[in-house]
Parts: structure tokens; C-alpha cells; sequence
């Protein structure tokens, strides 16, 4: 039996971070108990003093592992975490200093989806001595059956398929349930499926993070059971964190479980396609307690929609909102302008497709195309993992928050929004521009330089 301490760090305390339930940390956890290993999850929501007192790290482990979510809030005018994460790793390899253990250490490890996409630069700022890129539970298990043949190897292993999501019922401890469902708009993440995204966003990383994994799907049975335990915790909301949740064949079947009588005042949401989404469907999300239907056809322009690689097009927008209306569902359409293409025109055709369409409420509206490792928009601008570390964009037009300010209703110009979109640009302004020609590749667009990115903090 090993002895296993796993830390979030997506509950550290950061600017611009709001922690969420861990739900990958806690598959992890589950499934190294579940064979019979001691864990513990380290979480500075439900333990906030753990943060200044460090002694819980002189307990003997055998694998202490960080758990990274987060890389970034992927907003133009947001820090990285990544520094945070580096401060916290020097504080933990301090308190581990072997002179004063005796010359042993435990192994040290680290995985999430962030890391996934960073993992060959995490492993070396963070000093760990194994990194675990993709769905983990299985290679921890062989992990924590022989910790020491992994001592500092740096090496990075693929996750794979794990039995368990399929095989038991994913308990979470009540404890932990209860410190997250006092937080702020309280929220919890639930599985209904492991199965690689099979949507060509340009700038989206799923696929590489789910891994090659063709398909499980969970049970009704354990997923009636697993909501059943969250909802006796006291949360009213989930998100199911599927890439596109009706992409799942059971889709229907969990709206109609949804809807019984089983989880009085439950609400859900999730991300969704615009297809498929036919009359039947649409009639047993609007009896299910579903918030929003989010989709993200990120620009209303048809060849904007192209460029980004959506495989869906303006009228399968325009028939989706059409059925949403008709069933009394509110759609949420998430929208980020300054992808590669995007000029006064688009600009204007979003907008129009927008005013013409939406109502107040019903538009999630970013600025800035947040480019990350193994996407499509990374090969175009040539730029590498690396590169990519602190918070890079894809170049934008310095005018184009003027565009949307002048084409956009009133309604959807919250003042909210316009903080976000005025505190985006003035923070595009100040970040570093990098030349195109120190990179390999070459700019669509007529830009001199590839991306914006960061300085650190
Ligand atoms: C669903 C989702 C959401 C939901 C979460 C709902 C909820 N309550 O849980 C919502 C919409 C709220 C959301 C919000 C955000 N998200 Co999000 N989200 C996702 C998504 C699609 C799935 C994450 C998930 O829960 N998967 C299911 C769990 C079980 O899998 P997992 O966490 O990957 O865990 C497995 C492995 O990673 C590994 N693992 C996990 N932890 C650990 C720990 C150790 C020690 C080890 C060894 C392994 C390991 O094993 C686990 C089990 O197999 C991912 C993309 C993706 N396809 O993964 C983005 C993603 C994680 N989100 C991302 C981001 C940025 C955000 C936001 C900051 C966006 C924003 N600006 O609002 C916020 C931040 C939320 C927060 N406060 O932390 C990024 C993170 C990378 C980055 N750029 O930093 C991702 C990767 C998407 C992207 N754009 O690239 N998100």
C-alpha cells in the first residue's frame, strides 16, 4: 500500500481564480483508495489554514502529486497561475529538504488538464519526477504499486482508459462536498462520458487532453446514484463536463432522468452542438431543470465559422435557436472575436447575426483567442509549448472593441461587459507583441507579429 497526498493547486488562492468542486483530482483519489491505498486530498478551500501552516507535509508519503486544472483564465486581461504553481513547488521542495527526512523523499508527481497541455515544461518548473498527461487513474495505480522506480525519471506518461469510470459509482467525500457547496454560485462537475472530441475547433485542445479514448459511457445507473449523493450534499447545480454533452447517445436519457422526481430544484447545464438537437430532445431538456443550452459558435460570421473549424453552420445557429424558442429554452451563445480572418467586416456580421437574434442575457462575449499547445491555431502561428506558457493570443485588431462597442445593442453592453472588453484592450496594449519573423511560421492576416503575449507577473 502506498501512501499517497495529492494537493490542488487549482484551490490556491490567485488572482483571477475561482475554485471549483476537483472533480479530476477526486477520480484520481477514488481510484487509488479504491485499490487499497491511504490518500489524502490536500484542498485549501475546505482546509484555508493549510496554506500558512505546513506541517501536513511531515506526515510520511510516498507520492505527493499536484493536481493542476488551470493554466490561465484564458481572458486577455488575466494573469497565468503558472508562477503561483512554481512558488508553491519551491515551498513544498523546502519542506521536503531530505536532510531533514532522513534522506528520503516521496515521489513527486504532477497531472490535470492543465498540465496535460504543459506537461514537458511543468515537469521542469516544478521539479517533479514524473508527469501523467491525460485521464490518470490507471497509470497512478501502476505508479503507486512501485513509487521508487519512478524517482527522478522526468519522464511524462499517457493516461489511459480506466475500468472504474464505468465499473462503480464515483463517491465524493461529504466533507469536501460541503466546503464547495458553500462557495458563491456552488457548482459540481459530473461525467457522463470519456470519449475524445471529435470537433475541429482550431483553437481548442480536448481532444489531446481527453487522450485516445474512443468511448465509455457511465451507466445511467451510476451517474442516478452519483448525483443522487451530490444533491444530498446540499449542491443544486451541476455542469456536466463533457465536451459536447449531446454528443453523448444517452443524452436523452439523462434529460428524462433529470426531469423525474428524483432531485427536487436540481438545475444543470452543459455544453452543447446546435445538432444534433431535434424537437424530442428539446422537449425533455425544457422539463429537465437545464439552465442554459451553451453553444459556442465563437463568431456568427460564415466564414469566420469556417476559419475556426466549426462543423456547423449559420442555419444549423439560427434552426437551434428557433427550437429553443419554441420549447421555452434559454440558449447561451458564447462568442470570441479576434480569430484569425476576423475583420471590420465579420465584426459587423456577428453583430448583426447577434442583435438580430439574441435577447439580453443570452450572450457570453470575449475578446482574444487564448492560443494553446497541440491546436491547430498553434501550428498556424508556428509557436510551441514553451512559447505558449504565458498567456499568449492570437494577434487582434487594435479597433476592435470601438467595432463592437459601435455594432453591438445596448443590451448585450452590460456595464460588466464593458469593463471586461475595456480592461481586454487595454491590457492587449501593454502586452509584448512577438515578431513574426522569430518564428517559424508565417501570419495569415497581414500582421507583423504572430501573437500577444504576457510578460509574467
Ligand atoms: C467542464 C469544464 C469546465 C466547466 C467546469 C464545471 C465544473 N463545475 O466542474 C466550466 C464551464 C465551469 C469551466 C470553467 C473554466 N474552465 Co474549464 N473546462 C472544462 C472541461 C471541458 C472539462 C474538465 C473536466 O472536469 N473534465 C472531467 C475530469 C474528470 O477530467 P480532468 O479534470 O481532466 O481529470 C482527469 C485528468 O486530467 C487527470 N487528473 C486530474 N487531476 C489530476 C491530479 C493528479 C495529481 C494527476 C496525476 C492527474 C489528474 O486524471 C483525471 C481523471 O481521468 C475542460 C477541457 C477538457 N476537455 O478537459 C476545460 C478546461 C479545464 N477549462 C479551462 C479553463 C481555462 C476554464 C476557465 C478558467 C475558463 C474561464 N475563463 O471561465 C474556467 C475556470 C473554472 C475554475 N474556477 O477553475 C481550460 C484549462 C487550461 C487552461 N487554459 O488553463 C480547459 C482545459 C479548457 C481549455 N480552454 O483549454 N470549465
Amino acid at each position: 500500500m502506498a501512501r499517497v497526498l495529492i494537493i490542488n493547486l487549482a484551490s490556491l488562492p490567485m488572482p483571477g481564480n475561482e475554485p471549483i468542486f476537483p472533480i479530476g483530482a477526486r477520480c484520481v483519489e477514488d481510484a487509488l483508495r479504491f485499490a487499497g491505498h491511504f490518500v489524502r486530498l490536500m484542498d485549501f478551500v475546505e482546509s484555508p489554514q493549510a496554506l500558512d501552516d505546513f506541517s501536513w507535509l511531515n506526515d510520511a508519503y510516498d507520492i505527493i502529486a499536484f493536481a493542476i486544472r488551470n493554466i490561465d483564465p484564458i481572458d486577455l486581461s488575466c494573469d497565468g497561475h503558472v508562477l503561483e504553481y512554481a512558488r508553491f513547488s519551491e515551498r513544498v521542495h523546502a519542506a521536503l529538504d531530505p536532510k531533514q527526512t532522513g534522506g528520503s523523499r516521496p515521489l513527486l508527481v504532477a497531472g490535470g488538464p492543465g498540465f496535460s497541455l504543459f506537461a514537458k515544461s511543468l515537469v521542469d518548473l516544478l521539479g517533479v519526477d514524473l508527469g501523467i498527461s491525460g485521464p490518470a487513474e490507471t497509470v497512478m495505480l501502476e505508479v503507486a504499486a512501485d513509487p521508487g522506480a519512478f524517482l527522478g525519471s522526468g519522464s511524462i506518461l499517457q493516461g489511459r482508459r480506466y475500468d472504474g469510470f464505468v465499473e462503480r459509482v464515483l463517491t465524493h467525500p461529504p466533507a469536501l462536498m460541503r466546503a464547495y457547496a458553500n462557495t458563491r454560485n456552488a457548482m459540481i462537475g459530473v461525467e457522463t462520458m470519456r470519449r475524445t472530441c471529435f470537433q475541429k475547433c482550431i483553437y481548442c485542445p480536448y481532444a489531446h487532453i481527453t487522450g485516445n479514448n474512443s468511448g465509455d459511457y457511465k451507466p445511467l445507473v451510476l451517474m442516478a446514484a452519483e448525483i443522487d449523493a451530490i444533491h444530498g450534499a446540499g449542491f443544486r447545480r451541476i455542469f456536466f463536463t463533457d465536451s459536447i454533452f449531446n454528443s453523448q447517445r444517452a443524452a436523452k436519457d439523462i434529460a428524462r432522468l433529470l426531469g423525474g422526481s428524483d432531485f427536487p430544484d436540481l438545475t444543470w447545464s452543459a455544453y452543447f452542438s446546435p445538432k444534433p438537437f431535434d424537437d424530442a430532445f428539446a422537449g425533455l431538456l425544457a422539463k429537465s431543470g437545464l439552465e442554459t443550452v451553451v453553444i459556442s459558435p465563437d463568431s456568427l460570421d460564415a466564414g469566420m465559422m469556417r476559419n475556426l473549424g466549426k462543423n456547423f453552420d449559420l442555419a444549423s445557429v439560427e434552426k437551434f435557436l428557433k427550437r429553443c424558442r419554441a420549447h421555452g429554452l434559454t440558449p447561451m451563445v458564447n462568442i470570441v472575436f479576434g480569430g484569425p480572418g476576423e475583420t471590420r467586416e465579420t465584426v459587423r456580421n456577428t453583430a448583426r447575426f447577434i442583435n438580430e437574434n439574441l435577447r439580453a442575457g443570452e450572450l457570453s462575449m470575449h475578446v482574444g483567442y487564448r492560443i494553446l499547445p497541440q491546436t491547430a491555431l498553434a501550428a498556424l502561428t508556428g509557436l510551441t509549448e514553451p512559447d505558449l506558457l504565458a498567456p499568449t493570443f492570437y494577434p487582434i485588431e487594435e479597433q476592435i472593441v470601438q467595432w463592437l462597442i459601435q455594432d453591438l445593442d445596448s443590451r448585450f453592453l452590460t456595464p460588466s461587459v464593458m469593463v471586461n472588453l475595456l480592461a481586454g484592450r487595454a491590457a492587449a496594449r501593454r502586452m509584448r507583441k512577438i515578431p513574426a519573423t522569430a518564428l517559424r511560421g508565417e501570419t495569415t492576416d497581414g500582421f507583423s507579429h504572430v501573437a500577444l503575449s504576457r510578460e509574467p507577473a
